[in-house]
């Protein structure tokens, strides 16, 4: 019976020689020590040995056991670093082959430029505020000194949500949010979309608002025009001109419109400023006193001044477009183009 162990292992031991491959190795890893192997199979009948026959049995049984498979592990072992190498030569890669081009995308031109127009106005020492897109009323036109009934709602065709609550029609709530909750000195931006049922080729329903305003004591119209001046010349160059033009909103007095020289024709006249030479960019004025008593502030002892540009309006005359429903359609043949 011991021979016959022994010519189980010496066969075990040829056939593992001769294995050619990693499937090889798991056939006869199966054959002789899987659950219903030949060797597995004798170690299952080592009850039926007689008792003085079982132990050299079991001793020469665990050994061959032992031998096939230390065998089966090397030539595994060996099978597989072969396999290793094979494929680290076939699947060589050839760092020369020119690499799939992946399109870089870019910040919108509306985001360009209202990053642009922040971040000059965070060089001149403004803190930036958000508000929400969906505003109470109150904020949007009562504590901006129009109530309920005033004309001047008029001014901006509101998407109302209900009686009480609207989608903001400009970014000046902010205005009154930020002066609720501080005290003076302020000098504050607020970016942010605005909505109004408004659509042609200078209005478009959803657009971008940025507003500016400082309260302290002692703020003048001159402070505004030093502020605004400095603005236009860092977007437009230093030859743009500004224009003040008397104006009215409830929220300001006095108030007014802002124009620069036209930065297509230079102040010549085209069709652009509609021959004019001039272009309007954004209203402002010293925040009306009523605003300041509203919001808790003492208007004897402060002023301030504010400001809302239209940031589409202002990215059409830097890039020279015509057509401002452009931006939000998102074609991508116009928006590579900055
Ligand atoms: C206002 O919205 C005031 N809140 C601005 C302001 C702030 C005045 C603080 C005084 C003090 P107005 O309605 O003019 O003002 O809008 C400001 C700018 O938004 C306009 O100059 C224009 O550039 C832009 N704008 C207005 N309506 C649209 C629209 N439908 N589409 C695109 N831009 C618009």
């Amino acid at each position: 019976m011991l021979n016959e162990i022994l010519s189980i292992k010496n066969l075990a031991g040829e056939e593992i020689k001769k294995a050619c491959n990693l499937k090889d190795i798991q056939d006869i890893r199966i054959k002789y020590l899987g659950k219903k192997g030949v060797l597995t199979g004798r170690m299952k009948s080592l009850g039926s040995i007689s008792k003085e026959d079982r132990p050299e049995y079991g001793r020469t049984l665990n050994e061959s056991k032992n031998f096939i498979e230390d065998l089966l592990n090397r030539q595994e072992e060996q099978f597989r670093s072969t396999e290793l190498n094979q494929s680290i030569q076939t699947q060589r890669i050839d760092v020369t082959v020119p690499g799939c081009f992946v399109p870089f995308g870019h910040l919108h031109p509306v985001t360009q430029t209202l990053d642009e127009i922040t971040a000059i106005f965070i060089s001149l020492g403004f803190n930036v505020e958000e508000g929400p897109e969906i505003e109470l009323d109150f904020y949007n036109f009562e504590a901006l000194n129009m109530p309920r009934d005033h004309p001047a709602r008029d001014m901006q065709d509101t998407f109302y949500i209900n009686d009480d609550v609207v989608l903001r029609t400009h970014t000046s709530p902010v205005q009154v949010r930020v002066m609720e909750k501080n005290i003076p000195p302020l000098r504050v931006i607020a970016p942010g979309k605005v909505y109004r049922c408004d659509a042609d080729v200078s209005h478009i329903p959803m657009f971008h608002q940025l507003e500016g305003f400082m309260v302290d004591k002692d703020i003048r119209m001159t402070d505004l025009k030093g502020m605004l001046e400095l603005f236009v010349h860092s977007v437009f160059g230093i030859d743009t001109s500004l224009r003040f033009r008397p104006s009215f909103f409830p929220f300001t007095e006095p108030s007014a419109e802002i124009d620069i020289s036209c930065v297509i024709c230079k102040g010549t006249g085209c069709n652009v400023c509609k021959g004019t030479g001039w272009i309007e960019i954004l209203g402002a004025g010293m925040i009306n006193p009523r605003v300041l008593e509203m919001s808790g502030y003492d208007p004897d002892l402060y002023t301030g001044f504010a400001f809302g540009l239209g940031i589409e309006r202002v990215a059409m005359l830097k890039y020279g477009i015509d057509d401002i429903r452009l931006f939000p359609e998102n074609d991508k043949r116009f928006l590579e183009q900055f």
